[in-house]
């Protein structure tokens, strides 16, 4: 074989491997109109990184294994998971709940949204998710839910719940019922991101925590291409981790450009806003 020939070949396969590498077109059940076509294009595109910049430190219950975090109006809603310790709060986000439902030992909660008047809430495996009064969070009724729940957010734009099950798979769903409407797998420069957990639907993007990591990623569930990686490690102080304190949490504070940012067993909670990774100084550095 020539060089030439060798050359051309090596490119024909480069081109084959990166085809290959991409989602496939189906993957966005949901986008008949073919803009999972995109998928291919965002794949290569560059994705933007960004960190945090704290506006703000607020208190946290240190003992909550924080599974799910929305602000919905000016109230704070967290699930939180371990069995014998599950449990939904409202309230003030920078002060005690003012509501509070402990579930019964046997059900691990995670993650939860409010498209409503009333509250969802996951399962981990328990295969049953929780709908809930907005206000007093009394159990109003169950629904069948046979996948493994981890995050879950309502986009409003699309009237439809979009939950995470620990894959690198988002499933749409239907906000009355939790039926699944479609599905898009997550990707970042074309390769699969699993591990996405808590999430929060903001704007036309979704934002998910990357377990075990201080990394949050912005995705666009049009295609499931990652558009922004964001770095939220060091808000703990040394001394403040425990074994078991993992990000997992963050909720857009309504009309603002502003997020709130906790984790399992973390003693605080930050408000924060996402700036380019690039850029220093500010308060908060
Ligand atoms: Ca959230």
């Amino acid at each position: 074989m020539s060089e030439r020939v060798r050359r051309a070949a090596g490119a024909v396969l480069a081109a084959a491997l990166l085809l290959a590498s991409c989602p496939p077109a189906d993957r966005a059940h949901d986008d008949p109109a073919g803009r999972a076509m995109n998928g291919r294009q965002a794949a290569v595109h560059r994705v933007e990184q960004l960190r945090v910049k704290v506006l703000e430190s607020l208190p946290h219950d240190s003992k909550a294994f924080t599974e799910g975090l929305e602000m919905a109006g000016n109230t704070l809603y967290e699930s939180t998971g371990l069995s014998g310790a599950s449990s939904v709060r409202a309230g003030p986000p920078d002060k005690p709940p003012t509501a509070r439902v402990v579930l019964p030992a046997l059900l691990f909660g995670e993650g939860i949204t409010v498209p409503g008047r009333t509250l969802w809430q996951l399962t981990w495996r328990n295969r049953i998710a929780i709908e809930r009064d907005v206000t007093t969070l009394a159990e109003l009724r169950r629904v069948p839910y046979p996948d493994e729940g981890w995050g879950m957010c309502f986009q409003k734009s699309a009237h439809r719940l979009v939950t995470s099950d620990g894959s690198a798979r988002l499933t749409f769903r239907d906000p009355g019922t939790l039926a699944k409407t479609g599905e898009v797998t997550v990707t970042e420069e074309g390769r699969p991101v699993t591990e996405l957990n808590e999430l929060e639907c903001a704007d036309a993007a979704v934002y998910a925590n990357v377990l075990p990591t201080d990394r949050i990623v912005r995705i666009d569930p049009a295609t499931g291409a990652v558009t922004a990686s964001i770095d939220a490690s060091g808000l703990l102080r040394d001394d403040e981790l425990v074994p078991g304190s993992t990000l997992n949490g963050i909720a857009a504070v309504p009309g603002t450009d502003q997020f709130l940012i906790t984790g399992k067993l973390w003693p605080r909670m930050f408000n924060v806003v996402l700036v380019s990774a690039r850029q220093t100084g500010g308060r908060g550095d």
